[in-house]
């Protein structure tokens, strides 16, 4: 018996359909700009929230009520077989999981890494029967209370070390399930208060820490990205990993340009102060970008609520910037989103899903027809033309005092000209 018992397979339906468990625009066989659109999107269900998550907040505990919660082998496997049957229900081509989103807690160390091992033997015979894959999976170096002043960096050795030999029982399971990514987000890599933090230190720690790992991907021959997923604060006042600029200077501080890329969650860039958009674009002009978290923010509350994405504008200017970006290589769409603590149905669950599966669908289309029509980037194009000629090129390499020489002798008038925003914001309104 499943949890969803009695909820069929759900299907594209097309927009003239009223149904909640339809797909209105997400059709994985339909070509987009000459892909199919599940290859586009890759889209992918978080163990994490999707089955881990109780449905708590601050003010009150469990509001959840699944067969699979426990703390024992038979829950995690219970859990593990209800997860495939919603991957199945939605037509998922991947999950990606902590360690301890789907083995129970144990006493010890070894006890963990047994678990571990013996629940990702057990998913793997369901990802074979089922054709499921991982897009990556990841440690929980944060909800324990040993992690509490951190995993890398805390100022406890042995903590660095659980954490460090944690990292590589995740990324030998990972590697086991063929994960196409391997994700570090910095839970509590970051402070409460300085009074008690050596910025310095931790700031060495981290770095030997992701140096370790990428050292360890090239041992055991792992093919898969590393990506790290920034986060301005939550749980701690300031995390280390705070944007996508912020971590590219970290990368390049401890010389990991080439190996780390990053995992973008939309609610994350929101919570740094920047679009989502923003964080992409940034990404990949820096040569990082790798994956997306796709859920959002409750713009008023000023936290992490991991939402379900629901607007098609915000998504569409999202796959733009992918898609610009040549697309995901071993990246996917994750959703890293977890329900309102009053929809405790299995339905609530699967529809869910369904509506931010179409969102980014729908988004994924107006995306690759701007890019097609090529209407944004011809206005783009145009509004850099001076920088495309020769004398354009050329100025870059030139001299302060060579290029005053010039100034004066051709007695320039630099004109200003219209950034035009509003017609292009039409324009983006238009394909939406
Ligand atoms: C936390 C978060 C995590 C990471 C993986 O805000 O986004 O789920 O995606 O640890
Ligand atoms: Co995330």
């Amino acid at each position: 018996m499943s949890y969803f018992d009695g909820i069929d397979p759900v299907k594209f339906t097309g927009t003239d359909t009223t149904t909640d468990l339809g797909f209105r625009h997400y059709n994985p066989d339909e070509t987009v700009m000459g892909k199919r659109m599940e290859d586009h999107l890759r889209f992918s269900c978080a163990w994490w929230h999707s089955f881990a998550w109780e449905g708590g907040d601050p003010f009150g505990g469990r509001t959840f009520d699944r067969p699979w919660f426990g703390n024992d082998m038979a829950a995690a496997k219970l859990k593990a077989d209800n997860a495939f049957d919603l991957f199945r229900i939605l037509g998922l081509p991947y999950f990606c999981w902590h360690d301890a989103d789907i083995r129970p807690d144990g006493d010890s160390f070894a006890e963990n890494a047994r678990n571990l091992a013996e629940i990702a033997d057990y998913i793997g015979e369901k990802m074979e029967s089922s054709g499921m894959k991982c897009l990556w999976g990841t440690a929980n170096l944060f909800s324990h209370r040993r992690f509490m002043s951190g995993a890398a960096t805390n100022p406890d050795p042995e903590v660095y070390a659980w954490s460090a030999a944690t990292v590589k029982t995740c990324m030998d399971a990972t590697m086991k399930m063929g994960g196409e990514n391997y994700v570090l987000w910095g839970g509590r890599e970051g402070y409460e208060t300085l009074l008690n933090t050596d910025l310095g230190q931790e700031a060495e720690q981290a770095g030997a820490f992701l140096n370790r790992v990428v050292e360890y991907k090239h041992k055991i021959g792992f093919k898969g990205a590393i990506l790290i997923e920034p986060k301005p604060q939550e749980p701690t006042k300031h995390q280390y990993d705070y944007d996508v600029a912020t971590v590219y200077g970290f990368l390049k501080r401890f010389g990991l340009e080439k190996e780390v890329q990053v995992n973008i969650e939309q609610g994350h860039a929101i919570l740094a102060g920047h679009s989502f958009e923003h964080e992409l674009a940034m990404a990949a002009s820096l040569g990082i970008f790798g994956s997306i978290d796709m859920n959002r923010n409750d713009y008023q509350s000023g936290w992490d609520t991991d939402q379900f994405p629901d607007n098609p504008r915000e998504a569409a200017l999202a796959y733009y910037e992918v898609l610009k970006a040549g697309g995901f290589k071993t990246g996917g769409t994750n959703f890293d989103a977890k329900l309102r603590r009053q929809s405790l149905d299995p339905v609530d669950l699967v529809a869910a899903h369904v509506g931010g599966m179409d969102v980014c669908a729908r988004g994924l289309k107006a995306a690759a027809a701007m890019l097609s029509d090529g209407a944004l980037e011809d206005a783009r194009a145009e509004r850099y033309a001076g920088w495309a000629t020769e004398e354009g090129k050329a100025l870059l390499g030139r001299s302060l005092d060579d290029i005053h020489d010039q100034v004066i002798e051709s007695d320039i008038r630099p004109e200003p000209r219209s950034g035009r925003q509003e017609i292009l914001e039409n324009i983006v309104s238009r394909y939406i």
